[in-house]
């Protein structure tokens, strides 16, 4: 006892200004813009959806989603599965004593990611069902009490931090049907606010504080939809708060409150494979997927060919978005192989195209449909870039380009000619030889 009276007599007196120091600080809702600047030069990134119900790989007891003999079993989503195939409370729960990605290495996902191009990576750190990837001192439905044990987030932030990509998660904040007081989905009977204060004091909250203090994330991945009611304009500035006064750095997307995002987030997330065609007066990404469901499907072969995806990223990159293309972890730990050849051919694509992508701008021309630029000062001067995605005889830049046009990736001199102002580039068909996006760097 004496003891511990020397020891308070002597951490007071250490603490002189502690006081001071300790004193709730003003938090600005606001982060200081430079913050945002990676993200609008980085263009390209890798969702990941990985729970729980990537084990059912989006079937269930003879049941297929789509399936529409459930009232609400109409879509593809296999994240979705527990409400839309109405598997059972116990059952689906249970399946954290069978989650056990043995082959999880986080390393050869992350150089998969960093070959295709990508600069950031975003998975889902707790998805609607509640399951947390990592050991949380908040809830007991994570990864700590699978057979697997180990905690998934800290191996692969090593891994983002060798290779040089930033890093976020997904946190479903309002909806959890596996704590009693979670926002269930939007079919299930309205639960009383005061239970949702429950939930969001108890574990939506602190398990926010304990990803930002554990990992230190560059972003985070919030998620609500048009109808949304429980994020009131309140919470969701606690929310933005307790970022804010726990990390400098960290980017907070629109979806923390959709349909009312206010002032001091970072950047808008647009719907699920939404491609805006003007520009938006914040940065912006589309979250978007390969195949039809985001968590891993079994039964879902509609897997987007690379060009098509290459299409989407271009359209964005042209107005000042990024794309956030999704991959879909088995529960193995292992990545579907039609998404890593994906991945393979984007990176290809993007190896000897990426200086028209990487870092650029908008232009605000307006070009006839098919046809993107972007513009980037480099070393060697500003550079406009033109992206073809199908065959043309020729293309009307509104300005005059004073030096000269080549493809770039061969560095094939192009015609063009100046006339009142304005340059027209002809394009012999040659240079269009399979649908892969030609792109012109002009000077
Ligand atoms: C949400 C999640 O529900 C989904 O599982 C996935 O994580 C995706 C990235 O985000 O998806 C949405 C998005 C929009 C609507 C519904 C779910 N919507 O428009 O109703």
């Amino acid at each position: 006892m004496r003891k511990l009276v020397a020891i308070s007599i002597l951490l007071g007196f250490l603490c002189v200004g502690c006081a001071e120091k300790n004193a709730p600080k003003e938090v600005s809702l606001k982060l200081d813009p430079s913050k945002v600047e990676w993200f609008k030069d980085a263009k390209f990134g890798m969702f990941m959806h990985w729970g729980l119900y990537s084990i059912l790989e989006g079937s269930y007891n003879g049941h297929t989603m789509p399936d529409t003999t459930f009232p609400q079993g109409n879509t593809w989503y296999a994240e979705w599965i527990k409400p839309r195939l109405e598997v059972p409370d116990d059952y689906y729960n249970g399946l954290i004593n069978e989650f056990n990605p043995v082959r999880y290495d986080p390393d050869s996902w992350v150089r998969e990611a960093k070959n295709a191009g990508m600069k950031y990576l975003v998975i889902t750190a707790k998805h609607h069902d509640g399951f947390a990837l990592w050991d949380s001192d908040v809830s007991d439905f994570d990864i700590a009490a699978t057979p697997y044990k180990k905690d998934l987030l800290a191996p692969l932030v090593a891994a983002c931090k060798k290779y040089g990509l930033k890093y976020g998660f997904y946190y479903s904040h309002w909806q959890d049907w596996e704590d009693p007081d979670g926002a269930m989905p939007y079919w299930y009977p309205w639960r009383p606010d005061e239970d949702f204060e429950k939930y969001w004091q108890r574990k939506s909250l602190p398990q926010v504080k304990e990803l930002i203090e554990k990992f230190d994330p560059d972003l985070l991945w919030f998620d609500t939809w048009d109808w949304e009611n429980h994020i009131t304009p309140e919470r969701r500035d606690e929310l933005i708060r307790l970022v804010r006064s726990l990390s400098d750095k960290c980017l907070i997307n629109g979806r923390i409150c959709y349909s009312n995002p206010g002032d001091n987030i970072d950047f808008l997330e647009m719907h699920d494979n939404a491609y805006p065609k003007e520009m938006l007066d914040k940065p912006w990404q589309t979250p978007a997927t390969m195949q039809n469901s985001w968590a891993y499907h079994g039964n879902d072969y509609n897997w987007k060919p690379a060009n098509r995806m290459l299409r989407y990223l271009v359209n964005n990159t042209s107005m000042g978005g990024n794309y956030l293309l999704n991959v879909g972890p088995k529960a193995d730990g292992t990545l579907p192989a039609p998404a890593v050849r994906r991945l393979r051919e984007m990176g290809a694509w993007l190896d000897v195209n990426g200086e028209a992508v990487f870092g650029a701008s908008p232009t605000g021309y307006k070009m006839p449909e098919g046809i993107y630029t972007t513009q980037k000062e480099n070393s060697d001067g500003k550079n406009l870039y033109i992206f073809l995605t199908s065959p043309v005889a020729s293309v009307t830049v509104p300005d005059v380009i004073a030096g000269g046009c080549e493809v770039l990736e061969t560095g094939q001199p192009i015609d063009m000619s100046v006339v009142d102002g304005e340059t027209v580039i002809t394009l012999p068909n040659s240079i269009f030889k399979d649908d892969s996006i030609v792109v012109l760097k002009c000077h």
